[in-house]
């Protein structure tokens, strides 16, 4: 895409040099003299600054022209600062509110100001110390069914949608990394692949599951080539930032078209691996029960008004290519256009579990852990705690056609097999 000549990467001291005639952070900061600049990236790709001064605060992130997760010997496009900054302006649009203000997208240096959004906590350190975000559950499941309805077929025009898919097609470097990352290199032996001493056996196991690797596969086939709607494409608990009463997502550089399952089987994932490793992180048999109680109830809900707001959206902005009201509301036959919702929401219901099932998986046996887990020092009961989760997960993957869909005994019977498992 772009040359870049110009590109450095940023760091703590030429920060406020390179960035302090930008109108759109002097307004905010005041002079650069006065801004004091601190790195906060924990994530696998990029550099995160926070800038503050004495007026107020914004977060400056960079992307790096590799990996940080691999380092120097995984190059990477910095394109990815310029889908991260297009797919925030369509989010942001279909939720409004639900991502942070973006202030200056500067394309030769592959960076992105916005919005410091404080105090609010990243979601999977809050889930960690067991703090109680009520709103979570409703805030992402309103976010998903607004932006995977807006950015689908069911609401977008022909042309924009059609011009929009070909844009994120360019998106190609980190698609591919969640094809391999995601769907393959879990269920072999590749070489990027870790895990916890103690679960070779169970790895081993892994890359012989005939059922598990079939069922990785249709996810991956579904991922590859269902090009539903415009997904964030890593909605973890690490790419939401959340306090008590709000809640927004971040980090949208894998954003690419895809199914709507995709995000939320992902999300879902994530806070069923918090479930799973409650007891490590709250040793108090009572307050471990309670997070749990509040994780399963957070994907309960999240499911339930995903759902909700998804089918209020298709009955009131079905206005797109696929929008269908001439064959049935207009003809009096708003029965069959519920029927046609009632057998989407199944599809993306399933492909969620799908989803989360390959999710859980690789972020146990593949190259991208998750600090839930990894912060465990005790490495028999991480080890434990994991095979628990790689168990659920397949259930999820290969079982998924058989968990019924949306009605709550569906949802509360996959909280009991979670439990049920635990016991074991
Ligand atoms: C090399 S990137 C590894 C992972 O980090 C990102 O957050 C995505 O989840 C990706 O799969
Ligand atoms: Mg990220």
């Amino acid at each position: 895409m772009l040359e870049r000549i110009s590109y450095r990467p940023i760091d703590c001291e030429s920060l406020p040099l390179r960035l302090g005639e930008r109108a759109e952070l002097l307004a905010p900061l005041g002079p650069a003299t006065g801004w004091r600049v601190r790195e906060v990236g924990d994530g696998n790709l990029n550099l995160v600054f926070i800038v503050e001064s004495d007026k107020g605060s914004l977060v400056v992130k960079q992307a790096l022209p590799y990996a940080r997760v691999v380092g120097e010997s995984w190059p990477m496009s910095l394109d990815r600062a310029f889908f991260e900054h297009e797919a925030l302006k369509r989010l942001g649009a279909r939720d409004p509110g639900r991502v942070p203000d973006l202030k200056l997208f500067d394309p030769a240096q592959a960076l992105l100001v916005m919005e410091h959004l404080t105090p609010h906590k990243v979601v999977r350190r809050a889930l960690i110390e067991g703090e109680e975000l009520p709103r979570l559950g409703e805030h992402l499941g309103l976010y998903l069914a607004r932006t995977l309805f807006r950015g689908s077929d069911w609401s977008m025009p022909t042309a924009a949608r059609k011009a929009d898919l070909a844009l994120f097609s360019g998106n190609v470097e980190l698609a591919g990394i969640t094809e391999e990352l995601v769907f393959s290199d879990p269920f072999k032996d590749a070489p990027l692949n870790r895990h916890t001493p103690g679960l070779e056996a169970v790895a081993q196991a892994v890359h012989a599951d005939r059922a598990l690797k079939i069922a990785a596969q249709e996810m991956k086939a579904r991922f590859a080539t269902c090009a539903q709607t415009l997904l964030h494409g890593d909605l973890h608990t690490g790419s939401v930032m959340a306090t008590a009463d709000d809640t927004r997502v971040i980090d949208a550089e894998f954003a690419l078209y895809g199914p709507m399952g995709f995000d939320v089987g992902v999300l879902l994932a994530h806070l069923w691996m918090a479930f799973f490793t409650r007891k490590a992180h709250r040793p108090d048999m009572r307050a471990a029960a309670r997070t749990g109680d509040q994780l399963l109830a957070t994907a309960e809900t999240c499911w339930r008004v995903f759902a909700a707001e998804f089918s209020r959206l298709w009955r009131t902005e079905r206005t797109g290519i696929l929008g269908g009201r001439d064959l049935f509301e207009d003809q009096g036959d708003a029965v069959g256009s519920e029927a046609v919702l009632a057998r989407h929401l199944d599809t993306v219901w399933r492909d969620a579990l799908g989803f989360a099932g390959i999710e859980i998986h690789r972020r146990i046996l593949g190259l991208a852990h998750v600090a839930e887990f990894e912060v465990i020092a005790d490495l028999g009961l991480r080890a434990a705690l994991e095979r628990t989760a790689l168990a659920f997960g397949r259930h999820l993957a290969v079982n998924r056609r058989d968990v019924n869909t949306v009605e709550l005994d569906t949802v509360d019977a996959v909280n009991r097999v979670a439990r049920d498992m635990e016991r074991q």
